[in-house]
């Protein structure tokens, strides 16, 4: 079972005549635009890094996956791979029909045959796959808040690769891994799965795991999707070039893959485990909390910390692949080096520094020790993510109209720009309105994409470095969610929920609109015949009843350098 088996194995592509031909003729078909997930599950679809799978999971396979793991004819497959498409979309087609299936760019990569339709149970989906249907878990909340409503299932037909312009010679496919191995004469190949930068710690235990299975090292990171909050996959990628130097020379070998995690702890570390033996290793590194979501909404683990490695265990042989488990390794600073916790005698001095504790150090420019991490990852780490009170960051007002939104986010934007050091905008919502959004109503799908318009630009301007006030009614939860997540994959975000009681709004009703709503002349008006949700946990409340806007704006001031956004004289 530990010696590889590399010869190749099955892709979906046909030959380059045949995917010239069927790209001329899918011109007439129905077209699918790929989501980036998408793109991610068909690339490892056609390049056998699902092998066995040959296309998007049917309705049998999909029930069985969720249910027991398998596919309806027994194989081990523990993850569903399904087309998530709109209700609209999914409608208009017939069963036994090809669609084309095409990237963001309209490249059509493949050709998917529709055997199956049909509405999947979402709830059940999250309860068996994740284990909870609990927001809280990403791969739970996209499933809700992202993917379409309809799965489509049946074949695929590759006719080409997605394109990459990053690193490519960095990305290989199954097959182009089985040949570097065998070219080489790898025999025991060890991966390791990370989503992370690694430092001392990690080169220490890949190290120590190739030692001890006797194996070649594959440092193996996901640059496809991973938790969102991570760090990007290009400073990572720069990251690893810099500690592959650290290893013997002919020992390692990095590639990277392009795999969307669900975050799915056990069952994705046996899903982890099934794709590496696709990719021609013998052996898989699962560390404590394998592909771990983090706290659920009670602010508990979803999974126990070793939950994956006793699932993998169970599964090995039909995985194929031996488990080599993760020795959590710590510094000892008496001997000046990394060993495994549990090996260590009492009364010499252990140093480690959690993630947490390292991303506050990034953020507050504090030093980061030599033996904790390499001099040029620190560096690059650096690079991307400056001290808090240099990146950009979001203010995002919400709240009833008349609460005063828009004079505080004024107030905030004058103090800030007294304050200098960023560009600031203000994304006011009655200015959205006029520039972005003209065509948009108040029903809920407008205010929806009114929302996520706002939340995109801020989100640029949050990458670029500038600060973002925005102010709209927003209120809807799950779509303020949406936008906090897509900001804060590049800055802070500061919710303010301005809680001016409607009492309070209808009587000052500065544009007369509270009385033309009562009077029903305007219809869907929030607070009257349209909902407001509250936020739960906005980073700060404010009630403007009472308390001037000077004083409004110089809480929120209070808040963004308690939140170390802006540095304090
Ligand atoms: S939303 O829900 O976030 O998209 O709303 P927003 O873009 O902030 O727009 C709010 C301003 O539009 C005016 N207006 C209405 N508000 C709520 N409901 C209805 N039906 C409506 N019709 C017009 C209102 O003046 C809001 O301005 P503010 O600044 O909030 O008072």
């Amino acid at each position: 079972m530990s010696l590889s088996n590399l010869t190749p194995i099955p892709e979906l592509y046909v030959s380059p005549e045949s995917a010239q031909k069927l790209k001329a003729e899918a011109g007439d078909l129905p077209s699918w635009d790929l989501t980036p997930r998408q793109i991610c599950d068909l690339e490892l679809l056609m390049n056998g890094g699902f092998n066995p799978l040959k296309g998007f999971l049917t309705e049998e396979d999909y029930d069985s996956v969720v249910e027991t793991m398998r596919l309806a004819d027994g194989t081990l497959w523990p993850m569903p791979i399904t087309l998530d498409v709109s209700e609209d979309f999914a409608a208009g087609l017939e069963l036994g029909q090809d669609i084309a299936l095409r990237d963001q760019e309209g490249v059509i990569l493949a050709i998917l045959s529709v055997t199956d339709r049909w509405t999947p149970n979402k709830a059940r989906e999250a309860e068996k796959v994740f284990g909870a249907d609990d927001l809280a878990h990403p791969a739970v909340n996209y499933l809700h808040h992202t993917a379409g409503k309809v799965y489509l299932g049946g074949p695929v037909t590759g006719i080409q690769q997605p394109v990459h312009y990053d690193f490519r010679a960095r990305r290989d496919t199954p097959n182009e891994l089985r040949a570097y191995f065998r070219k080489l004469g790898w025999r025991r190949i060890v991966a390791f799965q990370t989503r992370n930068p690694l430092h001392r710690a990690h080169q220490e235990l890949t190290f120590r795991a190739a030692r001890e299975a006797q194996a070649n090292l594959l440092i193996h990171p996901v640059v496809g999707m991973t938790k969102p909050g991570d760090v990007d996959h290009f400073t990572r990628v720069r990251c690893y070039e810099a500690v592959l130097d650290k290893y013997p020379q002919a020992t390692t070998t990095m590639s990277l893959l392009n795999l969307a995690m669900r975050m799915a702890g056990p069952r994705e570390a046996v899903w982890h485990g099934l794709i590496r033996k696709n990719h021609g290793c013998t052996h898989f590194i699962v560390g404590r909390d394998h592909a771990g979501p983090g706290k659920n909404s009670a602010g508990e683990d979803f999974y126990g910390p070793y939950d994956a490695q006793e699932l993998f265990r169970e599964y090995e042989s039909e995985i194929g692949l031996e488990m080599v488990d993760f020795k959590h390794m710590v510094y000892v600073q008496e001997r000046a080096q990394y060993e495994p916790a549990d090996e260590i005698e009492e009364g010499l001095t252990v140093l480690n520094i959690s993630g947490t504790e390292l991303r506050r150090r990034l953020a507050e420019g504090l030093e980061i020790p030599d033996w904790f991490s390499f001099p040029e990852v620190v560096n690059e780490l650096r690079k991307t993510r400056p001290p808090r009170s240099q990146q950009g960051f979001t203010v995002f007002f919400t709240g009833l109209s008349g609460s005063g939104k828009s004079t505080i986010a004024n107030a905030l934007m004058v103090k800030l720009m007294e304050m200098g050091g960023r560009p600031v905008t203000l994304l006011d919502g009655d200015v959205v309105r006029k520039h972005l959004s003209s065509e948009l109503g108040f029903s809920k799908e407008h205010r929806d994409i009114n929302i996520r318009r706002i939340g995109y630009v801020a989100s640029e301007i949050t990458k670029n470095g500038g600060i973002a006030i925005c102010a709209p009614i927003a209120p809807y939860t799950a779509t303020r969610r949406a936008v906090r997540e897509m900001i804060e994959s590049y800055g802070a975000f500061c919710e303010v929920h301005v809680a001016t009681p409607l009492e309070e709004c209808e009587r000052r009703d500065r544009k007369g609109l509270y009385r033309l709503a009562r009077e029903g002349k305007i219809k869907e008006f929030t607070g009257i015949s349209d909902p407001y949700e509250a936020p739960d946990a906005p980073e700060l409340r404010v009630d403007t009843t009472g308390i001037d806007v000077d004083n409004c704006a110089h809480q929120v001031i209070l808040k963004l350098e308690q939140m170390g956004l802006i540095a304090g004289n």
